[in-house]
C-alpha cells in the first residue's frame, strides 16, 4: 500500500513515513497546490484542502495539517505554527509565557484521506507543556519546547523513536494506517 502525502516539509514526510512502516505503508511525496482555509480547526483546514485534491489527483492523497494550541495564549499559534514559527520562533513564544505560570498545550494534528472518492479525517492530539527554554536536539519545529504531559522531557530530547510512537502525528496516521488496512482486507 502506498498514499501520497501533499506536504512542503520534508521532516513530516520523514515521520509519517517512520510511523506507517511497520503497518507496511509507503509514503510517497505529491508536489500539488495546497488550498489552505482559515480556520481554527485543523480538522477542518486539513479536509478542505484534501477535498481540492481528491478530485484531481483521487485515492491516497493525503493532506495533514497540525497546531500547537496554548492555554495562555487563548490558543495561540494554532494553526498558524508554521507562521509563527517563522516569524518570531522558539524564543518569540517563550518571551509571550515569560511569568506565566499555565504553560499548558496542546499539539493537534488531522490527517486528511481521499478514500473511495471521499475525504476521511483522523486526529491525534496530545496535551503538554511548554518548557522554560528550548532542549534536545531531535525532531523540528516546536519539538526543543514541547513537553507531552507525564514525560517530564521535550520531544526533541525523547528523539524520533519515542516521537513516533507517541506523537500527535503518530495517533493520527496509525488511525488512517488502521482504516486503509480495513479498506484493503475487505477488497481481498
Ligand atoms: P505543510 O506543507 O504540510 O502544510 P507545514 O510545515 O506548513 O507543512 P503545518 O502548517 O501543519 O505544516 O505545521 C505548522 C508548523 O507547526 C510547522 O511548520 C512546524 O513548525 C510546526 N510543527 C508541525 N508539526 C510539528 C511537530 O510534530 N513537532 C514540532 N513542530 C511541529
Amino acid at each position: 500500500m502506498r498514499i501520497r502525502l501533499v506536504t512542503s516539509n520534508p521532516h513530516k514526510l520523514a515521520e509519517v513515513s517512520q510511523i506507517l512502516a511497520p503497518y507496511g505503508i509507503e509514503v510517497e511525496r505529491l508536489s500539488a497546490e495546497k488550498v489552505e482555509i482559515q480556520h481554527d480547526d485543523v480538522a477542518e483546514i486539513a479536509r478542505r484542502a484534501a477535498e481540492n485534491l481528491c478530485a484531481q489527483y483521487g485515492d491516497y492523497v493525503v493532506v495533514e495539517d497540525t497546531g500547537l494550541y496554548i492555554e495562555a495564549l487563548g490558543g495561540f499559534p494554532g494553526p498558524y505554527a508554521e507562521y509563527v514559527y517563522r516569524t518570531i520562533g522558539l524564543s518569540g513564544v517563550l518571551k509571550l509565557l515569560e511569568g506565566a505560570a499555565n504553560r499548558r498545550a496542546v499539539f493537534k494534528c488531522a490527517a486528511a484521506l481521499c478514500l473511495g472518492g471521499r475525504v476521511e479525517v483522523f486526529l491525534g492530539e496530545v496535551r503538554g507543556a511548554i518548557a522554560q527554554a528550548p532542549r534536545g536536539t531531535g525532531g523540528f519545529g516546536y519539538d526543543p519546547i514541547f513537553v507531552p504531559e507525564g514525560l517530564g522531557y521535550t520531544y526533541a530530547e525523547l528523539g524520533d523513536d519515542v516521537k513516533n510512537k507517541i506523537s500527535h502525528r503518530a495517533q493520527a496516521f496509525s488511525k488512517l494506517a488502521a482504516r486503509l488496512t480495513a479498506a484493503a482486507s475487505k477488497r481481498a
